[in-house]
């Protein structure tokens, strides 16, 4: 079969890959494909359907430059209007013909004597001067090996991997988490259910959401007014730069556990639940969780919150204290692999697989690109995540980065640029000096850190700092190789 060759793969069609597809067409870069092992696009806004999906940043700063969406139904929309809002990007901006739906990469492999990556995905290979790995971090469901698991009888499943078909009235469900999914999930399916049991480790943080329908008049005028628009994203963007403060500064987290508590106070009637679910970690350890309906679910009678769980049984959770609850069907909201999910076995660049370098404990420069890995650009690689704003503005300016490169090696007639280990090193520095002292370091176990301990989720600073250092392509941070004769052209996408 003959291997076609594009400028740009992308690997996933969610926010990240989406987003990458739309900016290289507003660059003018037609030679790219978008490899997406479903059947639709979406990524995770695809994916997790469980009841009560939602966004918990609002969707006003939740939406890609260049498709503003003046007509969000609430300030926090849910998981249908996001996933809608996706497939709208991809018709306006004609990324559809880009596409290459239920297509899997397998492998890409770097080739340094042809200087691109050569990838084998199941339906053909392909060869690319640069690879976008999209694939998201929050994408492979994590099940933790409780003893007992593979011997229940009725339906488990992952909150990301949801069913709709499953019907929960008058089941007993058994819910495991507390995280932001779980959060989302206990609330909406309660009042349906016979029983909801639900195992906590650790109390969640939670403040009020405070999520309210946009009235008609209102997304009139937005879509009448890109200038009202615009103000509304710039005041939320305001608000959340500040929102991040108490995260940095310990003096600060003070005020954020005091509207924690008031929540609780005000939600939690019973002492002794409002104790048990109060958090023993400083504010912000772990991800803050926005919730109206969270602690008012778990104050109803057809509700128990129990401790962690210890084994599974055919028809029982049973709790660390030895408590089995019957159950006819189980919940994992238990996270995701964020710091070894699997795409990263598949990529192989000059000292190895990616996984293999990382070996649990990812680093990157500027959180976009990896030493001895040429032309790779992640989106939402390490240091990347919030926990205070809109993620995808930290993947546009990622995608600026990635942008920023292809100038550069079009202006210098580069085949390939690759980051210079002292570049990333006095990068993951700069990570590891700013997340000293913060409150992701204070002590908490949560997804944030990776095995050794180390902060390599999230990025200790504003996303406008993160902006102004990721945006930019420096060219002295990296090494640059000339192109060379036996280099395949670029091709153009057709349809
Ligand atoms: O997962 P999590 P999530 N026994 O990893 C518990 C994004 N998101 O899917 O805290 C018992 O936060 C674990 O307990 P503990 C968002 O970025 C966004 O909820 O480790 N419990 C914890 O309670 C979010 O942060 C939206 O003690 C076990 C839970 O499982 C990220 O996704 C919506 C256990 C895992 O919480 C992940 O959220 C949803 C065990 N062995 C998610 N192992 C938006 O609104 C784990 N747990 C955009």
């Amino acid at each position: 079969m003959p291997v076609s060759h594009v400028r740009v793969a992308i690997v996933g069609a969610g926010f990240g890959g989406i987003g990458t597809a739309a900016r290289l067409l507003d660059e003018g870069i037609d030679s790219f494909v978008v490899f997406e092992t479903g059947e639709q696009i979406g990524g995770v806004w695809r994916d997790n359907v469980y009841p009560g999906a939602a966004c918990d940043v609002e969707s006003h700063l939740y939406e890609l430059r260049g498709t503003p969406n003046p007509d969000w139904s609430r300030w926090f929309a849910r998981q249908p209007e996001i996933w809608a809002y996706l497939q709208r990007v991809v018709a306006e901006r004609g990324i559809g013909r880009h596409l290459r739906l239920a297509h899997t990469v397998e492998h890409a492999t770097w080739d340094d004597a042809a200087a691109v990556w050569r990838i084998e995905t199941d339906r053909g290979d392909w060869t690319a001067d640069v690879l976008v790995s999209a694939v998201g971090v929050l994408a492979e469901p994590r099940i933790p090996r409780i003893p007992g698991l593979d011997t229940f009888d009725g339906p488990a499943l992952h909150t990301a991997r949801w069913d709709p078909d499953l019907d929960l009235g008058r089941q007993r469900v058994a819910v495991i988490g507390t995280g932001a999914s779980a959060v989302q999930f206990v609330p909406a399916v309660q009042p349906d259910v016979e029983r909801l049991t639900l195992f906590m480790r650790t109390p969640p943080t939670l403040l009020a959401r405070r999520d309210r329908p946009l009235g008609h008049g209102w997304r009139q005028r937005l879509g009448r007014w890109p200038a009202a628009k615009q103000a509304v994203r710039a005041a939320l963007y305001g608000v959340h730069e500040a929102q991040g403060l108490p995260f940095r500064a310990p003096e600060l987290a003070g005020v954020g556990a005091w509207l924690a508590r008031r929540h609780l106070r005000a939600q939690v009637a019973d002492p002794a639940l409002r104790r048990r679910l109060t958090p023993g970690y400083r504010f912000g350890c772990k991800r803050v969780l926005l919730s109206d309906d969270f602690y008012p679910a778990v104050t109803q009678p057809n509700v128990t919150l129990a401790g962690g769980a210890a084994e599974i049984r055919p028809d029982a959770v049973v709790e660390a204290d030895g408590t089995a609850h019957p159950a006819d069907v189980l919940v994992f909201a238990t996270g995701f692999h964020v710091h070894d999910f699997p795409f990263i076995d598949r990529i192989v660049g000059h000292s190895g697989r990616l996984s293999e370098v990382w070996r649990g404990a990812p680093t990157a420069h500027v959180g976009t690109t990896v030493a001895g890995f040429p032309n790779l650009f992640l989106i939402q690689g390490p240091n990347t995540g919030l926990g205070h704003s809109s993620v995808i503005l930290m993947m546009e300016a990622q995608i600026d980065h990635l942008v920023g490169a292809l100038a550069a090696m079009d202006a210098h007639g580069l085949a390939s640029v690759e980051p210079r280990p002292q570049a990333q090193a006095a990068f993951v520095a700069e990570v590891d000096r700013l997340s000293e002292g913060t409150t992701w370091t204070s002590g908490c176990d949560s997804w944030y850190l990776d095995e050794s301990g180390r902060n390599a989720a999230i990025w200790p600073g504003s996303v406008g700092a993160f902006r102004r250092r990721v945006a930019p392509f420096v060219p002295s941070e990296y090494v640059a190789r000339r192109a060379t004769e036996a280099r395949p052209a670029a091709a153009a996408v057709t349809p």
